[in-house]
């Protein structure tokens, strides 16, 4: 089969099953896969939506003995007569259950039928809870930004389903959790913004605690003098401080309707007093006690950063700015420890208790991301960045977090975890994405940790439909042949994914995916070559790459980076050894240095040119997103429009492609961006798009925009949207990301470098500059 073949196939996969592999015909032994260089990984969208929609099952899923307890799937084999199954996991043989007992050939239960290698079945075990909304508002903010991200909540009420219970808790100097269960009037408790509460401090402060013996969830409320307890059915925080949103939403308008900014007196050279930090962890501690690990969001929205009690990020005073990257380079960081230790402590709590934490920060400074994203990190919440709630895309984006399904179901997952299971061959070594793990260990469990290691099982608080999960394996130390094929022909090495979530409409879901694949022949086999998808790959060792930035220094990323993509090369460029110039590089790689090279460009590894709350964004948002998402963010795409085509042609990410009579639309998937250049930015300006007989221009000036509008739909959160011209301080975002062709032509700098990995590629080499280096490097073997 040719590349392009290759490619319809895969991407038929990955439409039916959320899977992308890096290699889809698995080594047989240890040795040829570390020979691979790129690992075998896989990157799943468990709850991804089909066009055709995934096959619903209404009854549990046949499982086969425990400890195993894989699901029955179409590559089990099936002895109708006898009524049982060969696990192909652990090889053990099942009965099948008697209501199975009319199963034959022409009929088999739509699990077993070859297309189900990804299915899902409704479990009869109910949601402990309706879903749970907690709002956090942080109230220093300015009346026209306040008033907008009241709007905005307001609005989200009309978009949760009526039985789901909300929340609000509003911070500035203090937090204060508002009881919307108190209908007399406007009431709350109030914490001090300095203190360091603990759980247990937290709880009796709003009489949460729970009395000996008590269940979680129904404990007592004591009745106070003067008014009347909660209805009898209903137990202490879901009474007073979490409602259902239709018993609730005209108190809960009108205490958002009432806030003010908070009033207490900033000084010219002081910031606002922020207690974040006691906001977010007096929400950690409501929801603790009575809802453990049922379905619930905090949903954090700020104005700035923590200026006060744990986890403050900078000081009141104004002429202290707030950490760069260099100052974390130079270690000169007064509260950046401090604050990280306590949002980290705070993101593991919370996700043990199963809860997630959104952030959507409104501000034009820094808010503090970079120490309080183990948050979102760990919970699987979501983070929007923009400079004011008033923006649209604040507006858009926090709006399409409440999509719902086909069903009219919120479009979101609760308490969701995630178990791999292998077939002996092949073990897993860890996942990268935004989960915690549950520390599982089992046969599948491999001997080395790539990301959340040492564990067959992770657990996800919040799960939605594009949330993907870079997923890595290696080959068993003691291979040997495998057990026999089960239907002849060569041996197929299985993964099985079970995704359990907590469904929006108030049960728990399992979607099973079942992936096989051939196992290579006798070491060399060049099935494995052919069957390497260098943009699955791209991806997989870019969530490497970016996982190791977050522990190890910014050089030795790159290093390593440069050192893993001349051994790809030295392994399966064609080439004979000490001649650069017969290099040569078949289809299914030639794309791959060109995805490195622009990932060691990207603002993922580059970290000078952002703040470190964005790059905290940029990376968190690179974590959760597919292929193809990934690939745009890793090497953004650029279309060209000129009066000779019809409408946008695809042209290389290179400076050369800036021409002074076209338009062009790059797309980096966090901004989108049209460049005019020179004489179509002077027409514009000259208004020739208005005048009669310039219907043409008109036409392509409109045509990027269309198409931008066509890219935004989809996209969360929305991106940053720049129009600008040839010698615009705009267009500095555009000429980021072009191959500087044309403005490094020489090659002066290492001319005098020694050819070893560490010192290869300076900064900003053109691609040409960066291949002819890999050549050179790769053809020598000294990778
Ligand atoms: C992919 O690359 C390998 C190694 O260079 C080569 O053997 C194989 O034929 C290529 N396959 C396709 C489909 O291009
Ligand atoms: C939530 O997830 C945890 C861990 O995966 C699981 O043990 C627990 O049963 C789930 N909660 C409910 C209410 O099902
Ligand atoms: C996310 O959490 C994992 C596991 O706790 C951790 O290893 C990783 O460094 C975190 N990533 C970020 C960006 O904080
Ligand atoms: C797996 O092996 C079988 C039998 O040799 C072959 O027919 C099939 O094409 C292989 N599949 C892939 C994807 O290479
Ligand atoms: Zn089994």
């Amino acid at each position: 089969m040719d590349y392009e073949a290759l490619k319809e196939q895969w991407s038929e996969i990955e439409e039916r099953d959320g899977v992308r592999l890096s290699w889809n015909t698995f080594p047989s032994s240890r040795m040829e896969a570390s020979r691979l260089v790129v690992p075998i990984g896989a990157l799943y969208t468990p709850l991804k939506e089909k066009q055709d929609g995934t096959p619903l099952l209404q009854y549990e899923p046949v499982t086969c003995r425990a400890p195993c307890r894989a699901v029955l799937n179409p590559f089990c084999q099936v002895d109708m007569r006898a009524r049982i199954w060969i696990c192909p996991f652990c090889l053990q043989r099942n009965n099948l259950p008697p209501h199975y007992k009319d199963i034959s050939e022409t009929q088999i239960p739509p699990e077993l039928h070859p297309g189900s290698t990804t299915i899902e079945y409704r479990l009869s075990r109910p949601a402990p809870t309706p879903p749970i909304f907690v709002f956090v508002v942080d109230t220093c903010q300015e009346e026209d930004s306040l008033k907008a991200l009241k709007d905005s909540i307001i609005m989200s009420l009309s978009l949760l389903p009526p039985h789901a219970l909300v929340g609000l808790i509003t911070y500035g100097t203090m937090a204060q959790v508002h009881e919307l269960g108190y209908t007399e009037c406007a009431k709350s408790f109030v914490f001090r913004g300095n203190k360091d509460y603990t759980a247990k401090q937290v709880q009796e402060m709003l009489g949460l605690a729970m009395p000996p013996g008590a269940r979680p969830g129904m404990q007592q409320m004591q009745p106070q003098p003067g008014r009347p307890g909660p209805p009898p059915t209903m137990g202490g925080a879901q009474a007073r401080f979490l409602l259902p949103v239709q018993q609730c939403e005209f108190q809960l308008t009108n205490v958002l309707e009432g806030l003010q900014k908070d009033p207490w007196p900033v000084a010219n050279d002081k910031r606002n007093i922020r207690c974040t930090g006691v906001a977010l962890s007096v929400a950690t501690g409501l929801l603790e006690t009575s809802f453990q690990n049922a379905g619930a969001r905090v949903m954090l929205f700020t104005g700035g950063p923590a200026t006060e009690g744990p986890g403050m990020v900078v000081s009141p005073e104004l002429k202290e700015q707030i950490r760069s990257h260099h100052d974390i380079d130079r270690d000169n960081i007064k509260y950046y420890k401090k604050a990280l230790k306590f949002y980290d402590a705070l993101a593991k709590r919370t996700a043990h208790n199963g809860h997630i934490i959104d952030i959507f920060a409104g501000c034009l400074d820094q808010v503090g991301l970079l120490e309080m994203k183990g948050l979102p990190n760990s919970t699987g919440g979501h983070i929007i960045l923009t400079d004011s709630f008033t923006s649209s895309m604040y507006k858009q984006s926090f709006a399409k977090i409440f999509d719902t399904d086909a069903d009219g179901n919120l479009a979101m997952g609760f308490n969701a975890s995630l178990e791999v299971l292998t077939t002996k061959e092949l073990k897993v070594t860890g996942l990268i994405g935004h989960a915690v793990s549950l520390n599982k260990k089992s046969s599948s469990v491999g001997e080395t940790e790539c990301g959340i290691g040492n564990t067959c099982s992770w657990k996800m608080c919040s799960i939605d439909p594009a949330a993907s999960y870079g997923v890595y394996f290696e080959i068993a130390g003691q291979g040997g042949p495998a057990a026999a094929s089960m239907q002849g022909g060569p041996q197929k090495g299985l993964i099985q994914f079970l995704t359990y979530y907590q469904h929006s409409a108030g049960q728990y879901h399992l979607r099973v995916t079942t992936v096989g694949r051939n196992m290579s022949g006798p070491s060399g086999d060049p099935a494995i070559a052919q069957s390497f998808d260098q943009e699955a790959a791209a991806v997989l060792m870019s969530r490497i790459a970016v996982f190791k930035a977050e522990v190890d220094d910014g050089p030795d990323v790159l290093r390593w980076v440069d050192r893993m993509l001349i051994r790809l090369c030295s392994r399966f460029a064609e080439y004979r050894k000490d001649d650069p110039t017969s290099f040569r590089l078949e289809k299914n790689f030639t794309l791959y240095p060109q995805f490195m090279f622009h990932l060691r460009r990207s603002q993922f590894l580059q970290v000078f040119n952002n703040s470190p709350d964005e790059t905290a964004f940029c990376r968190h948002v690179l974590n959760h997103e597919d292929v193809g998402n990934s690939l745009i963010m890793i090497q953004p795409t650029l279309d060209s429009y000129t009066f000779d085509q019809d409408g946008g042609m695809p042209v290389l990410l290179d400076s050369t492609s800036i021409q002074s009579q076209t338009i062009l639309l790059l797309d980096t998937f966090f901004h989108i961006l049209i460049f005019h250049g020179e004489t179509m930015a002077e027409w514009r300006k000259a208004g020739y798009q208005d005048m009669e007989g310039y219907e043409n221009f008109r036409e392509l000036l409109e045509a990027p925009k269309e198409d931008a509008r066509e890219l935004i739909q989809d996209r969360f959160p929305l991106p940053r949207f720049i129009v600008c011209d040839a010698g615009g301080s705009q267009a500095r975002f555009l000429l980021a990301k072009l191959n500087p062709s044309t403005t490094h032509t020489s090659t002066a700098g290492y001319g005098g470098m020694a050819q070893t990995a560490q010192t290869i590629f300076t900064d900003d080499v053109s691609l040409q500059t960066f291949m002819d280096h890999l050549m050179k490097l790769a053809v020598s073997g000294t990778g």
